[in-house]
């Protein structure tokens, strides 16, 4: 009797998942030409663009903003490819309006933007300047009125060079105050209609770069300790605008940071190499992500770095463990990681020369990177609400005659991040959005403008935006909530 009632449920689940088959992961061609749900993301999945300040606003010198570190470094020679400055890059800060209408054509739910410091603060400590700020609160106006989310980061890089002056910047913790103070003026101004603030973006780029290799502005070489406090006093800045924006912002606002994380792939899914990369994972990110997360650096960074390391006290890491509603990924390259029998436990491995990449020469491709940068920070550090804030391609586009520019790469680079992203969504980890790196081809740093990374070619003669292959297949994404 028992036997019989379980076969009858068994085969009335079978009809069910027949059914479901059917509708949507099925394999018969369907009426919208055989397109599958498969891939379909939640309902609440957050689809986004993103930009920073600095890399489209232009208007460099106007209502009162003063020069960043970036301006300064890209008008010294020989500092960005071309000499490329931001001085006009994608003249957003006339054209927002317009550039709004891009995102609404998409059909993006969200925008991640950058508030420029020296816009707001010129001076990085002291008076706000009233038509900086009345910007972004036209910005912000303007993707409200057109149901777009606004999502903030406050520091994508362009410290005002008077701090730089001042301070030496990072290099001392003045700026990590300066930094806290800013960022709670503009919560206190814009959280009546935002709901989210990022409050750096990327650690690495502008400590690391800036300070130790000298690669990015302010271009300084210090040595190892020093470069390990400028890191110290970055994340105690990050810590210390936290609290800063809590005090000051509208309750309930949201506050996290956009990281370029490590991002450890085990090298095969099997659980010595699982079990590596998610060690990897806190070892390689210790002096920034680790070190927020667990309020504490890893000993064996202290360790490692001996007499170079960090000096701090408890009340600096408290700070820098002030609780986060949200982390975001940017997410761009992978590293892997095998197990090993070592007192660390893995080996991080090397690329060999011949491993794909994209137009950018740092830029490996590993399209597991989705999937992993959710699911390490919800099985290693509880994380509940992950977004990724970037991930993108740069691409050698060519404006064909035709009008159309076709960045087949770029596409396939997207396509395969959101197929691992939905099985990050599909297990359960707290993946809860994706911004696309970026809306339109913008000031690339050193690279100036020679790479590409939008879903919109600019002609920077022109300032014309054209839709490239990859934002149809974006709006189709989105349109189908799925990675088609
Ligand atoms: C992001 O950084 C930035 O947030 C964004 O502003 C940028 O436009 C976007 O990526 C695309 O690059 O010169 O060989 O040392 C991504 C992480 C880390 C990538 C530093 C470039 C320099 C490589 N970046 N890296 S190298």
């Amino acid at each position: 009797m028992a036997q019989s009632i379980t076969r009858r449920k068994l085969g009335k689940i079978a009809a069910a998942l027949a059914a479901a088959e059917s509708a949507g992961a099925g394999m018969a061609a369907t009426q919208d030409g055989g397109v599958r749900g498969y891939y379909r993301f939640p309902n609440s999945f957050l689809w986004g663009c993103a930009t920073a300040a600095y890399q489209i606003e232009g208007a460099a010198a106007q209502d009162g903003r003063k020069p960043s570190v970036w301006d300064a470094w890209s008008h010294m020679p020989g500092k960005t490819a071309n000499g490329d400055t931001g001085d006009i890059a994608c003249d957003h800060y006339h054209l927002y309006k317009q550039d709004i209408q891009l995102l609404k054509s998409l059909g993006v739910k969200a925008y991640r933007f950058s508030v420029a410091w020296p816009r707001v603060v010129p001076e990085g400590s002291g008076p706000a300047n009233e038509r900086g700020l009345a910007f972004y609160d036209r910005l912000v106006d303007e993707l409200l009125s057109n149901g777009i989310q606004p999502f903030a980061t406050l520091y994508h890089w362009d410290l005002p060079q008077a701090l730089e002056d001042r301070h030496g910047g990072w290099a001392s913790s003045e700026t990590s105050k300066a930094f806290s103070e800013y960022a709670g003026l503009v919560a206190g101004r814009l959280s009546d209609r935002v709901g989210h603030f990022f409050t750096v973006n990327e650690f690495l780029c502008f400590t690391d770069q800036g300070y130790g290799s000298g690669i990015k502005a302010p271009g300084r070489k210090l040595p190892d300790g020093a470069v390990n406090q400028v890191r110290h006093h970055a994340v105690l800045g990050h810590g210390l605008a936290v609290q800063a924006i809590r005090a000051a912002a509208k309750a309930g606002t949201k506050v996290g940071l956009a990281e370029n994380a490590r991002i450890c792939v085990p090298v095969i899914e099997s659980a010595p190499h699982v079990g590596a990369a998610s060690k990897a994972m806190r070892a390689l990110n210790a002096p920034f992500l680790t070190a927020i997360l667990e309020g504490k650096y890893p000993d064996a960074y202290l360790l490692a770095a001996g007499r170079n390391a960090p000096r701090f006290t408890a009340d600096e890491m408290r700070a820098i463990a002030s609780p986060l509603d949200f982390v975001g990924l940017n997410i761009y390259t992978p590293t892997y990681i095998r197990a090993a029998d070592s007192p660390a436990g893995f080996v991080e491995l090397p690329q060999p020369a011949s491993y794909p990449r994209m137009a950018s020469e740092w830029l490996t491709i590993a399209p597991e990177i989705a999937y992993w940068a959710p699911r390490h920070l919800g099985e290693i550090w509880g994380v509940k609400d992950v977004y990724i804030t970037e991930n993108g391609s740069s691409s050698t586009d060519r404006l064909t005659a035709d009008g159309k520019v076709y960045d087949t790469d770029r596409l396939m680079y997207l396509r395969n991040h959101l197929v691992n992203a939905h099985r990050a969504t599909a297990e359960g980890w707290p993946l809860r959005g994706y911004f696309l790196w970026s809306l339109m081809d913008n000031f690339e740093w050193a690279d100036g403008y020679t790479k590409r990374f939008g879903i919109y070619y600019v002609d920077f003669k022109t300032q014309k935006r054209t839709p490239k292959l990859t934002a149809e297949y974006y709006r189709e994404a989105i349109k189908r909530n799925c990675a088609v």
